[in-house]
């Protein structure tokens, strides 16, 4: 156990709240006043413009801030959006973090500052390493870091003894190496971030259509007759998705949010790049609201699907698409069997929607022929977060709406490049065809043993069955459940390795020795032996397409990904008869090897340089149901029934505007009008009233899991529109109230937005 006393949680103190009326436009002027100050303090306006001029364009990077899709003809006045451009800003600051800095600070003194603060301090420039009990890390000479990785990893009593994490803006070579790297080494403990995110699509739409992607097109957005938005701040997460919102309703398409929150960026858009929306007041997108309960997703979809049922069997094929089932579909009898055993008025009082919406609702489905349904974290991060992402395929499929165009699936990606990790074989459960490939391309056997996932990986850590920790990208520390569980478990470890672009928790809460190994960004120029460089990403509708930065990097001394992962791999492997400098030299290699190895790159090297990339087989757009029998499945999904204690709250642990997942831009949640303060609980009034708490009370949260407490001290209550019983904080402040154990049945992602708590007075 490292003897360091570092902080695993942020500090419990307050900053100084403001509130106002939460906003009901989203985007518009204030958001371009918020981009130019964030662009501004960190690195003046001039390298700003020329960063955001190529950023999302055909011969530039792509945004590090979401994986949303580029238009074919991306706007004159540029691809982005204001949370694009705080990426960017945060990415490219001018500040440095050197080697002096961090021999003035210990890492206990580091670990006591905000996760705000530790952030803002600019760009990692060179390799450092922290000795076993040092308080300090000191500088060490990349062969040096290499050396000790790999001496450190040969000394383990199985390979399974390390585990490889992955954040998802690694681009698809960098992914492509470390997978190999770590199978080479011998072992398939590849946790990423996708086992967090969206892990339940994965399983849910694999089971059910054949591939774990989503089937739409943007194009599909463009020409959809209803649009229904689960699970999902789009106006904060993704918002250049409003865009393409914006014109399914210039198109005449219908729009329906479900959320227990009513997010103003799904209510009105207004274009910043359109002066005359920006004159008009914008597009009012959202016609139905639908604001269920935390986790009553299943139900309202269920009870929609019992009343489209009932309009169907009063007017026989009037709404089901009875073709496509018959051709393509598989346990049609199973579902109507079981929705006509289901009692509608439990249904409706489980979604927390009240009878006459559901009917509007369900009237919508019934008439509408190409249906379109988007999701993200609100339906993933659930217990029965598999179960929600099939009852929406259910409601798709009765409707024959996937596979044409205007209709499918949409779940809308985190990360830049997380779903093209997930293709080039960044997983824990590899299936046996990729891994055959790999064994006869490179000559050597991959294991078959299955590895450890994120929670996985962090119960093996605290067992001590994992010694060595290596994250490429990310902040495992403050991303994953448990916080101080987790932190605790890392400590165990006996090495732990960052390879990073900024300074995080991650790197203050180690193991026994640490080492972080700072890379080049997306927005800079990869130069390597063979000259400039580019890598290629996947966004989340399945394109590939290249990237190539055009800024210097924030340092002579930085690596690429790939070189460092090369640099350990070489350090590791005795016996890999791999040529891995010809990787490094020459990015066309790796793509060459991705080519052999994995489906659907065909030329890779060819098709990349088209501008705009190509896309990647996907059965599920077609019809071409890639499950065992090729048929869709429909499948019977019980209503979850969560019980908590009377008294207690269900609480939803969501981002703020100001945040990209761990890293802090700002204090602001704009768009819901609370200013300054991130440690606040969102709370309906009528259950302060009922509690007799005031607006801006102090309290301490206490969650509640199979006997088990965890505690996180001092939030601010605010009065907001939320369903009653239910309550909303910020990630990742309460990730120390998330239960390891409390995971999703099939997917094993931690349950972030559903956590029992209870709430306790502080008297000050
Ligand atoms: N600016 C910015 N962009 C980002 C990120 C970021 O942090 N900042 N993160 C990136 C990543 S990795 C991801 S995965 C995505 C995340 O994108 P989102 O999934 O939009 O992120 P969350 O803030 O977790 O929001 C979840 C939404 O679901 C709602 N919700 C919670 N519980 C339920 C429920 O039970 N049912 C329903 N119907 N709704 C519910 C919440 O009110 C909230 O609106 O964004 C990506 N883009
Ligand atoms: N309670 C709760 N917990 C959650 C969630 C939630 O909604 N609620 N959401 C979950 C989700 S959806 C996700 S995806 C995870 C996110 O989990 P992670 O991906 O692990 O976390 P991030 O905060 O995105 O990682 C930020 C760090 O990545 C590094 N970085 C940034 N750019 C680069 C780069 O180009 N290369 C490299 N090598 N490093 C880089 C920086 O050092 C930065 O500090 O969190 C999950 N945790
Ligand atoms: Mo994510």
């Amino acid at each position: 156990m490292s003897t360091r006393k570092v902080s695993i949680i942020p500090p419990e103190k307050f900053s100084d709240l403001t509130t106002s009326a939460p906003k009901s436009k989203a985007v518009g002027m204030p958001a371009i006043t918020s981009s130019i100050k964030h662009i501004a303090d960190e690195m003046g306006m001039a390298k700003g413009l020329k960063l955001l001029n190529k950023m999302n364009q055909k011969d530039g990077f792509d945004c590090p801030g979401c994986a949303w899709p580029d238009p074919k003809k991306p706007s004159a006045l540029g691809e982005y959006c204001e949370n694009g451009a705080k990426a960017i800003a945060e990415e490219a600051t001018d500040k440095r973090i050197t080697a002096d800095l961090l021999s003035k600070h210990s890492v206990e003194e580091l670990s006591e500052q905000t996760d705000y603060y530790i952030g803002k301090l600019g760009r990692l420039t060179e390799p450092m390493y922290l000795a076993k009990n040092s308080s300090h890390y000191q500088s060490i000479s990349w062969d040096d870091a290499f050396t000790k990785i790999g001496d450190k990893l040969k000394s383990l009593n199985s390979p399974n003894e390390a585990a490889f994490y992955t954040s998802g803006r690694t681009s698809n070579e960098a992914a492509y190496m470390y997978q190999l790297f770590a199978r080479q080494f011998g072992t398939n403990n590849l946790p990423d971030c996708s086992n967090m995110c969206h892990e339940s699509s994965g399983a849910g739409l694999s089971a059910t259509v054949g591939i774990g992607k989503g089937s739409v097109t943007l194009e599909d957005l463009h020409e959809s007759e209803l649009i229904i938005v689960m699970g999902q701040n789009p106006g904060t997460n993704h918002p250049r998705m409003l865009a393409a919102l914006e014109k399914c309703k210039k198109n005449g398409g219908t729009i329906v949010t479900v959320n227990p929150l009513n997010e103003a960026g799904t209510n009105t858009f207004v274009d910043p790049q359109s002066p005359l929306a920006m004159l008009t007041g914008g597009t009012k997108l959202e016609d139905l609201f639908l604001q269920v309960k935390i986790n009553g997703d299943v139900a309202l979809l269920k009870a929609a699907m019992i009343l489209m049922l009932e309009a169907e069997e009063k007017n026989p094929n009037s709404v089901f698409d009875h073709d496509f089932i018959q051709q393509h579909c598989d346990n049609y009898d199973e579902l109507i069997a079981h929705l006509k055993a289901s009692d509608y008025n439990e249904a409706v009082k489980d979604s927390g929607v009240s009878d006459q919406e559901v009917r509007a609702f369900s009237q919508l489905l019934i008439t509408k022929k190409k249906t379109i349904i988007c999701w993200a974290m609100g339906i993933t991060q659930h217990k029965n977060g598999v179960e929600n992402v099939q009852e929406i395929v259910n409601v798709l499929l009765l409707k024959g709406s996937i596979g044409k165009p205007g209709a499918g699936t949409c779940p809308v990606r985190g990360h830049s490049n997380v779903q093209g990790d997930r293709t080039m074989g960044i997983w824990e459960k590899p299936k046996e065809p990729f891994l055959k490939k790999l064994d006869e391309r490179f000559k050597f056997t991959a294991p078959r043993e299955h590895g450890y996932d994120v929670v996985e990986a962090i119960k093996a850590m605290d067992e001590e069955k994992i010694k060595v920790f290596i994250g490429l990208g990310g902040n495992f520390i403050s991303a994953t459940p448990d916080s101080q569980f987790t932190g605790e478990a890392m400590q165990k470890c006996e090495l732990s390795v960052q390879v990073s672009t900024k300074l995080n928790r991650g790197h203050l809460v180690t193991g026994q020795e640490a080492i972080i190994l700072p890379c080049i960004s997306r927005s800079e120029i990869d130069i390597q032996k063979n000259g400039k460089q580019f890598i290629t990403v996947e966004n989340s509708m399945g394109v590939v397409h290249k990237s190539a930065g055009n800024i210097d990097p924030a340092s002579a001394n930085l690596k690429s990904e790939h070189a460092i992962i090369a640099g350990i791999a070489k350090a590791t492997l005795n016996s890999s008869s791999t040529n891995w400098d010809d990787m490094i030299n020459n990015y066309d290699v790796v793509r060459d090897h991705i080519e052999a190895t994995i489906a659907g790159f065909d030329n890779y090297n060819t098709k990349v340089r088209v501008p705009g990339g190509f896309s990647l087989p996907n059965g599920s757009r077609t019809r071409a149901f890639t499950t065992p029998n090729s048929k869709a499945q429909f499948t019977v999904n019980e209503l979850p029934k969560e019980k908590v204690k009377d008294g207690n709250f269900v609480m939803m642990t969501i981002r703020t505007h100001d945040q990209y997942n761990t890293t802090i831009y700002g204090m602001d949640d704009r768009y819901r009008g609370i200013l300054n303060e991130r440690r606040v609980i969102l709370m309906n009034p009528d259950d302060m009233k009922e509690n007799g708490f005031q607006q801006k009370q102090i309290i301490n949260l206490m969650s509640h899991f199979n006997g088990e407490e965890r505690k996180a001290n001092n939030f601010k209550i605010i009065s907001y529109n939320i369903p009653r019983g239910c309550i909303a904080s910020y990630f990742p402040e309460t990730n120390v109230l998330v239960p390891i154990n409390s995971s999703a049945k099939k997917s094993n992602t931690p349950v972030s937005k559903f956590v029992e708590v209870s709430i306790e007075s502080v008297t000050n």
